[in-house]
């Protein structure tokens, strides 16, 4: 019903600017000492510390419109304010990674990207995604809790390009790392391998600047083929899966990983990246 509800506010254009700017808490250079880290998170304000001050109450998203009906149109409101700020965010990074593509194209006739994808997630999933973990239904909630709302999948040709646009893109001096997961030092026990960064980036708006969160998978076309076949497969599905399958893709996910080494290995040996 919720999920409902808030598919319906991405029509709301009546947007009132209510979020002040964002006040980050810690220096890139405190993040950037963590390197060793697997996973880590840095305690900085992030979008929901400033959230239109209506969407801080401690009303649920339904008690605010069961209450007062007149409140669905405001709460439709301040989402689609979010939701406008996400996609901001997404565009940011795009074109961030736009011109390193075309920078590298110049300079050394290839790129380390091969393609680029870009998602805003669908309100039900969100509001899955809360229900799941137990977080409050609230929008304040929503932005604190939810890291990839903006979405955006980096597809690179070999597993050393991965890295050199982690770091082209988090050297940049206006991004700020949130968060790090390096699944594929560390693969996930199902195989799944992929960079994932929760980075802060900043949209210049008509009177303020405003930091938004942004995930970006940075991956392999060997590990999109197999993420993406195993999510259309098995991920988050409800329904039982026998041992045999999750095994047999574990093993999958090792072939592929061995043949983007091979891969990788054969491009150092031509001397072509
Ligand atoms: P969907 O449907 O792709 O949007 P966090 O709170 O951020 O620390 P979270 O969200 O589990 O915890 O973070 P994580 O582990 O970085 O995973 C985020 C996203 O990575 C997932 O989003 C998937 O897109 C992808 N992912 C993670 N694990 C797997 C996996 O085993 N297989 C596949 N195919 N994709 C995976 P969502 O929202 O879970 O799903």
């Amino acid at each position: 019903m919720i999920a409902n509800q808030l598919s319906s506010f991405s029509t709301a254009n009546d947007i009132k600017d209510t979020m002040p700017e964002a006040e980050l808490s810690t220096s890139k250079s405190e993040i950037e000492t963590e390197t060793e880290i697997f996973s880590y998170e840095y305690n900085g304000k992030a979008l929901a510390d400033k959230m239109p001050a209506e969407a801080t109450e401690e009303l649920t998203i339904t008690e605010r419109t069961e209450r007062e009906p007149a409140k669905i149109a405001e709460t439709a409101a301040q989402f689609a304010q979010i939701m406008m700020l996400y996609d901001a965010g997404i565009k940011e990074v795009k074109t961030k990674l736009d011109i390193l593509a075309n920078e590298f194209k110049v300079k050394r006739n290839r790129s380390p990207i091969e393609a680029v994808q870009c998602r805003i997630k669908e309100p039900a999933s969100i509001i899955e995604k809360m229900g799941r973990r137990g977080y409050p239904m609230t929008l304040a909630s929503m932005t604190q809790n939810i890291s990839d709302i903006a979405g955006v999948r980096v597809i690179c040709p070999f597993i050393q390009d991965i890295y050199t646009v982690a770091d082209m893109l988090t050297s940049q001096d206006d991004i700020f790392i949130i968060k790090k997961k390096d699944y594929i030092n560390r693969p996930k026990e199902n195989g799944y391998r992929s960079l994932h960064l929760v980075i802060e980036v900043p949209v210049f708006l008509s009177d303020r600047k405003q930091h938004v969160r942004v995930e970006i998978q940075i991956r392999t076309i060997a590990m999109d083929f197999w993420a993406s076949l195993e999510h259309q497969l098995h991920y988050k599905k409800e329904a039982e899966v026998p041992d045999g399958i999750i095994d047999d893709l574990r093993r999958c996910a090792q072939t592929i990983s061995e043949t983007d080494e091979k891969m990788q290995e054969i491009a150092r040996r031509l001397k072509s990246i």
